[in-house]
């Protein structure tokens, strides 16, 4: 017998504790034992709401019933009947198992509690199942505000019930059943298959307990063959609903519910069986002890999810979807249009803008001049949009998204506040399937993961954090409305970009600021300033000339990156190395020092000369030597985590109620009810602010279940390390094309610039496939690693090993250490995935059509 280990543990624990079996008890008696067991199912999720219901039978009797409706929009609405052998079990014990189900399957569950033997023998059962969903027919929109597909479920004698209520629908026209889900379902009370006689089967079910059930439910003179009772016996099962069936590898039950799978099957009905291996009967509802319970649910979720979507409306189907309606988004859409595609983008944020949607905290700007983070794919935009400072604020990037997004009328593609929960390629028809917490399933052929690098939240990882009773709020999900700090003693937790952006502004606000800082930053002046008539008119007139400079610059900046140094800091004298430094910190650019000599980024001591510059103008801005010597970096060389720029970052902590803790000397151990604890004391505050930064770059695509070639899952490829081929496509998920994805230069450089050069890729790509009738395309194996051995090697020539940053997925803990990005510049990779292009996708195998190779 090859029992999983959890359920021999379970049985065997059972054993020890067993009295006599329950075919020897009182029917009330085994109902308390069955009841008994409700721990092990465990308690299940939280629901938006549960409804206590009641239908009404023919007879008159009432039919109890619980409706569980999860939060977020349903996809269906499912008639769950509970097994228990048609004389135990009731809705109670099954509302944990409910929930699940709810959650996971997105569905609408409406558990009914069906008269059961032997007070109410056959057909009581079936008789209240099928008013009872009759009545969910008929109530679905007060139950899930919408006309949707309903299913019909249940395990063991509430299998059968599905079934039998299903084969009737079919008979009589109605209700529309539009799955059946079957766990080990009762089909035939002849007991005489050969799962009854094996001796390995005989588990927590067996002939003796089923017999005492029939004899109960359908007791002398009753024709236990007949389909209402045995549904395998059925004549006709064409115009059945599909079926899910599910079964156990030691169950009584598994040949009879295998064979109603086949009988369905050679009636031309849809079905997909699966057996769990080394699992017996009833471990569908056992969340508690039984891993098998969570595959089994997770594998009933997935199909319902896809069978679902296989008979939506072709109204669903694009042949793009793009996730995301950030500027990488948007882009995609316009160059989707402009090939004649069919595209719709989802987008989780109630408007467009991405990272500028969310990051609303005070100070939040670009550290690239905007003149230059802004798109060049028209020249018209380019000439009507006026920026109004050399770094514009979020509000102002935000308005020019969403100028972008009217002037193109992007809107009327874009599905707002609807999130991509999943995604999964169906290799046979060359698409993608796209589901969303909407309930929508869409269809497409190239699916355009648009999700951004910094937009998922890293989990805060201090103790406590639920613990604190005033507000607290984080950078990157700032609320819209704005937070005045005015009067208010405020912490900040995190000195990265976001932490030096907002403390100057917060300080400017409340009446007194604490700064945690675990690790100091290397931050230089931005030297924002408005920008003025002749320099926006002088810039505009250069635009042509400058899109192309920034292309082919090493960063996409266009300023400071299109001639690489060639000088070595280390071969130059000290007074001309100040000197440059002096230019580059006047500058207010966020790449001068580390573009300042070819080797600061490659050699520990040239950095080292850059780092003492930095740290000499800190010691000179920052008062209190003590603070300075605190704000000061030691641990990490310049430009191996990302810099900063700021507008009066030291300088705040001149100010007499600003403080900065060094978590370093003092840990924080718990945020409490009040503020924050320290090793070196509690200190109180009104609110609490963390800009603790981001899961970068693979965040976003992790938390989305993206399921390749045999069912394979992104996020499993990616657990020892994120492979891609160029950071844009990725082996086993064909035609999906994760813009300024890891190991493309993305981070490091312009975000514009590398969006605009995947998206024209992409748009390339898509348009050479139709040209020849390809219908998919994915990275072969050995192009992969070797690009990804390539990322690896760039970056390990460079100071970024010796930091534990975000660039190397250290800020996130369990992450695969690895850098992220393609540091070998955004001109060389332009250069690289052009010639890949020119060389008919060098490194990529296709499917279907004229060009069809190795794979095919
Ligand atoms: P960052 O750069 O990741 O900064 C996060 C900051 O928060 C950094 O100082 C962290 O210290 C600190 N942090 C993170 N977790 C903790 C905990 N648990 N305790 C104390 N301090 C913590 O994120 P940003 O939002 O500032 O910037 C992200 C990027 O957005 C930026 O680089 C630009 O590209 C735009 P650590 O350094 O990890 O010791």
């Amino acid at each position: 017998m090859t029992l999983d280990i959890a359920t021999t543990a379970f049985l065997s624990q059972m054993a020890v504790n067993s009295e006599k079996p329950l075919h020897e008890m009182e029917v009330d008696e085994a109902r308390t034992v069955l009841g008994s067991l409700a721990p092990f199912f465990g308690e299940g999720p939280e629901m938006a709401e549960t409804r206590s219901l009641t239908a009404k039978a023919a007879d008159g009797a009432d039919i109890p019933m619980l409706a569980l409706i999860p939060k977020g929009a349903p996809q269906a609405v499912m008639v769950y009947y509970h097994g228990g052998g048609f004389v135990l079990g009731d809705i109670e014990q099954y509302a944990s198992h409910g929930r699940r189900l709810a959650e996971r399957c997105r569905s609408v569950v409406v558990l009914v509690g069906y008269r059961k033997a032997p007070e109410h023998p056959f057909p009581a059962a079936p008789n209240d199942s099928w008013d009872a969903l009759n009545w969910v027919d008929q109530n679905m929109e007060s139950l899930a505000g919408a006309r949707l597909p309903l299913m019909v479920a249940g395990d063991s004698a509430g299998g059968c019930l599905a079934a039998v209520v299903a084969q009737r629908a079919a008979r009589e026209g109605a209700p529309q059943i539009a799955l059946q889900v079957l766990a080990y379902p009762v089909t035939d009370a002849s007991m005489s298959t050969a799962s009854y006689e094996a001796p390995e089967n005989q588990l927590l079910l067996n002939a003796p307990l089923m017999a005492w059930f029939f004899d109960h439910y359908a007791p002398e003179g009753v024709d236990r063959g007949a389909p209402e009772i045995s549904p395998l016996n059925a004549n006709d099962l064409s115009g059945v609903a599909p079926a899910l069936v599910l079964t156990a590898e030691h169950d009584v039950l598994t040949d009879e519910a295998l064979a109603y799978a086949d009988k369905l099957k050679a009636a031309g009905v849809s079905v997909t069986a699966k057996s769990f291996a080394g699992q017996m009967h009833n471990f569908v509802v056992m969340h508690n002890v039984l891993p098998g319970a969570a595959a089994a649910l997770d594998w009933t979720a997935d199909q319902i999810d896809e069978h679902l979507a296989a008979t939506a409306s072709a109204a669903s189907d694009v042949d793009t979807v793009v996730v995301g309606a950030g500027f990488a988004g948007l882009y995609s859409l316009h160059k989707m249009r402009e090939l004649g595609l069919k595209t719709r983008v989802l987008e989780a944020g109630g408007d467009v803008g991405g990272t500028w949607y969310w990051n609303r905290y005070p100070g939040a700007r670009c550290d690239v001049e905007s003149m230059a983070y802004s798109y060049s794919f028209s020249e018209e935009l380019d000439q009507e949009w006026e920026w109004s400072q050399r770094y514009a604020p979020q509000p102002e990037i935000l308005k020019y998204a969403n100028h972008v997004a009217d002037k193109f009328e992007f809107r009327k593609d874009i599905s707002f506040n609807t999130r991509v929960t999943k995604a999964v390629y169906d290799e046979e028809r060359s698409r993608w399937t796209v589901f969303t917490d909407s309930g929508e399933a869409i269809t497409a052929q190239y699916l355009i993961m648009a999700t951004g690098v910094l937009s998922v939240v890293k989990d805060i990882d201090i103790q406590g954090v639920d613990q604190f009773q005033g507000p607290s709020y984080v950078t990157g999900r700032w609320p819209h409305e704005g937070v005045d700090f005015t009067g208010k003693k405020v912490a900040v937790i995190g000195t990265g970009s976001s932490g030096v952006q907002a403390i100057p502004e917060i300080a400017a606000q409340a009446s007194s600021l604490t700064v945690y800082q675990r690790t100091p930053a290397y931050s230089s002046p931005a030297h924002n300033r408005p920008l003025t008539e002749a320099e926006i008119a002088e810039r505009k007139r250069e635009y042509p000339t400058f899109r192309q400079q920034q292309k082919w610059s090493s960063f996409g900046f266009g300023y400071g990156d299109v001639t690489p140094p060639k000088e070595a800091a280390l071969q130059t004298s000290e007074a001309d190395r100040r000197k440059k430094y002096e230019d580059a910190w006047a500058s207010g650019s966020l790449i001068a020092l580390g573009l300042a000599y070819q080797d600061v980024i490659l050699d520990l001591d040239a950095n080292k000369t850059v780092g003492d510059f930095v740290t000499e103008k800190l010691r000179a801005a920052v008062k209190d030597p003590e603070v300075a010597e605190k704000l000061t970096p030691k641990t990490y060389p310049i430009m191996s985590k990302r810099p900063c720029i700021d507008s009066g970052y030291y300088e705040a902590f001149n100010q007499p109620h600003v403080s900065l803790v060094s978590l370093k000397e003092t840990p924080i151990e718990t945020i409490t009810a009040t503020g924050v604890r320290t090793t070196a004391g509690e200190e109180s505050y009104d609110a609490i602010v963390y800009a603790t930064g981001f899961d970068a770059v693979t965040g976003a695509l992790n938390r989305i279940e993206i399921r390749g070639i045999g069912g394979e899952r992104l996020k499993d490829k990616w657990a020892a390390g994120a492979r891609s081929y160029l950071g844009v496509a990725v082996g086993g998920f064909p035609n999906m094309f994760t813009i300024t994805g890891p190991s493309s230069p993305s981070v490091m450089s312009n975000m514009m610039v590398s969006i605009e050069q995947h998206v024209d890729w992409v748009g390339d790509c898509i348009a050479w496939m139709r040209a020849n009738g390809i219908d998919a395309i994915e990275p072969e194996a050995d192009a992969e690693a070797a690009w990804v051995a390539h990322v690896a090697e760039v970056a390990d020539r460079t100071v970024a090993k010796y930091a534990n940053s975000w660039y190397v997925g250290a800020n996130v803990p369990g992450k695969p250490r690895e850098f992220l990005a393609y540091f070998g510049g955004v001109n060389t990779y332009r250069a690289i995935c052009d010639s890949i292009a020119a060389q008919g996708y060098h490194g990529f195998k296709t499917h279907g059509g004229a060009l069809a190779m190795a794979a095919e």
